[in-house]
C-alpha cells in the first residue's frame, strides 16, 4: 500500500500553513463574531483562490461544449478538460488517462460499479464483501444488488479498537466472492485500512476490489498500481476542488468490458434507428455534456496538492491528529472512537461527551465560530455498533493549525461549563 506514515522524511520543503491559509478567502470570515475554525473537512474542504479563479476564468474565457466543435473555444475547452483528466491520472499513478472517468462524486462512482460491473458479474449464490465501517454510499448499492441477484452481502467485522478483523479475511472473502468494496480511510473512525492486503486476498479468490478513497486520496499519496486496485473512487470537493465532480478509476480491461452506466450523447460511437455502439474509454461512461468547468478546477486542486506534496500533507495531518488526540483524551467525559494509535489513523476524530448531546455541542461550538460535524456521518450501522445514535466529529486539512485544536478544546470546556452545572 502506498501510504506515507509517521517517520517519513519530508521532501525538504517546509509545509508553511500560514502561506496555505492566505490562499483560502473563506478562512478570513467571522462566524458569530469569532474567526472561523473549520474542522469539518471530512464532509467537504474549503477551496483556494486558485480553484475559485479557475472556475470563473473558464466561464469568462473558454466556455464551450467539449468533444463536439471545431471552433477555437470548443477545442480549448476540450484540451483543458482532458489535461485535467491527465493530471488526476498522474496524481493517483493511473497507467493511462482513459482509466479515469469523471463522475459526480464518490457515491456515483460506487453506484456505477454496482450497476455495471457487478450487475454483469454477480449471480445467485455469489457474495459481495464490504466492511462494517462503510459509508451508506458503499452499503446501499450492494444491498440493492444482492437483493436483485439473490447474492449474499457479507461484512468484514471491525473490532472496538476501530480496526478491521483481518483474522477472518480468508473465511469472509472466499471462492464465491465476486467483489470486495472497502473504504481506505473510515470517515467516522479515521482508521487507515490495509487495502493492499484486501486486494491481495480478493485477487487470490478471483474477485475484484473497489476502494472507496473519498477520505484517503485528499490526504495521502495513493498509488492505484501499488495497491493493485481494480477500481478506486473519490470526490473533488473533499480535496480542495468543487462540488459536483468525482472520479472513478478502473483497470482498462475491466472498464472496457463493462456495459455503460447511462446512455446518451458522447458515450456512443454510432447510432442507428435499431441499435447503438459504445464509444471508447473513458467516454463510454460520460453520457451527456460533462461538468467541464469543475473538471478543469479539479485539475487545479490537484496542482495545488501536488505543489504542497502529499507526503507533507499527510505528515501535517498526522501531527494535528496526534495533538488533538492528546488534548481531547485529557478532557473528562469524552469517549473517542477509532484506533488509539495516531499512526493507524487519518485526520478524523469522532467522539461523544457523556453529558452533552453531539448536536448541542455542535451548536454551542458554532456560537464560538467552530465548525464540526455531528450526527451519524452517513454510517448508521457503524455508529449504532458503538451504542450511540450520533457523534461529534472534528476533521483536519492542510490549513488547520494546533491553535485551532486548542480553540476546539476550550470550546468544549466552555460548553461543559454551560451544560454541566
Ligand atoms: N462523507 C462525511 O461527512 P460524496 O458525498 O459522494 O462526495 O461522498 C460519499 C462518501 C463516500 N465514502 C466515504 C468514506 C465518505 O466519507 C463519503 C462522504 C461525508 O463523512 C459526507 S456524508
Amino acid at each position: 500500500m502506498s501510504i506515507t506514515g509517521p517517520g517519513t522524511k519530508l521532501s525538504g520543503r517546509e509545509f508553511d500553513v500560514a502561506t496555505v491559509r492566505a490562499d483560502f478567502p473563506i478562512l478570513s470570515r467571522k462566524i458569530n463574531d469569532h474567526p472561523l475554525v473549520y474542522l469539518d473537512n471530512a464532509a467537504t474542504t474549503q477551496k483556494p483562490r486558485q480553484v475559485i479563479d479557475a472556475i470563473s476564468n473558464y466561464y469568462e474565457q473558454t466556455n464551450s461544449n467539449v468533444h463536439r466543435g471545431v471552433h477555437t473555444l470548443s477545442i480549448e475547452a476540450t484540451d483543458a478538460y482532458e489535461v485535467a483528466r491527465a493530471k488526476v491520472a498522474k496524481f493517483i499513478n493511473a497507467p493511462r488517462p482513459e482509466t479515469v472517468i469523471w463522475t459526480r462524486n464518490t457515491s456515483e462512482s460506487l453506484n456505477l460499479v454496482a450497476a455495471t460491473w457487478a450487475d454483469k458479474n454477480v449471480g445467485e449464490g455469489d457474495n459481495i464483501v464490504i466492511t462494517a465501517m462503510e459509508h451508506h454510499s458503499n452499503i446501499v448499492p450492494w444491498q440493492q444488488l444482492a437483493a436483485r441477484k439473490h447474492a449474499e452481502l457479507r461484512y468484514l467485522a471491525a473490532g472496538k479498537d476501530g480496526l478491521l478483523d483481518m483474522a477472518n479475511i480468508e473465511s469472509t472473502i472466499d471462492s464465491r466472492t465476486k467483489i470486495v468494496s472497502a473504504t481506505h480511510i473510515s470517515n467516522v473512525l479515521g482508521t487507515v485500512n490495509p487495502v493492499a492486503e484486501l486486494a491481495n486476498r480478493a485477487h487470490e479468490v478471483g474477485a475484484v476490489i473497489l476502494i472507496d478513497a473519498a477520505q484517503s486520496v485528499p490526504h495521502m499519496a495513493v498509488d492505484v498500481q501499488a495497491i493493485d486496485a481494480d477500481f478506486l473512487c473519490f470526490s473533488a470537493h473533499k480535496m480542495l476542488g468543487p462540488t459536483g465532480i468525482g472520479v472513478l478509476y478502473g483497470k482498462y480491461d475491466l472498464l472496457d468490458e463493462m456495459p455503460p452506466f447511462m446512455f446518451g450523447g458522447d458515450m456512443i460511437l454510432e447510432v442507428t434507428y435499431e441499435d447503438a455502439k459504445w464509444n471508447e474509454l473513458p467516454y463510454k461512461f460520460e453520457a451527456g455534456t460533462p461538468n467541464i468547468a469543475d473538471a478543469i478546477a479539479t485539475g487545479v486542486a490537484v496542482d495545488y496538492l501536488t505543489d504542497l506534496e502529499m507526503d507533507n500533507v499527510w505528515e501535517h495531518e498526522q501531527q494535528l491528529t496526534a495533538y488533538a488526540l492528546d488534548r481531547l483524551t485529557a478532557l473528562n467525559g469524552i469517549t473517542i472512537f477509532g484506533p488509539e494509535d495516531p499512526a493507524l489513523r487519518g485526520g478524523v476524530i469522532s467522539f461523544v461527551h457523556d453529558k452533552i448531546h453531539p448536536h448541542d455541542l455542535g451548536t454551542a461550538l458554532d456560537q464560538q465560530g467552530i465548525a464540526i460535524r455531528t450526527g451519524h456521518h452517513c454510517a448508521m450501522p457503524l455508529i449504532r455498533s458503538y451504542d450511540v445514535v450520533a457523534a461529534a466529529r472534528a476533521s483536519f486539512y492542510v490549513y488547520n493549525t494546533k491553535t485551532e485544536i486548542d480553540a476546539l478544546v476550550s470550546g468544549i470546556n466552555d460548553t461543559e461549563r454551560y451544560f454541566v452545572r
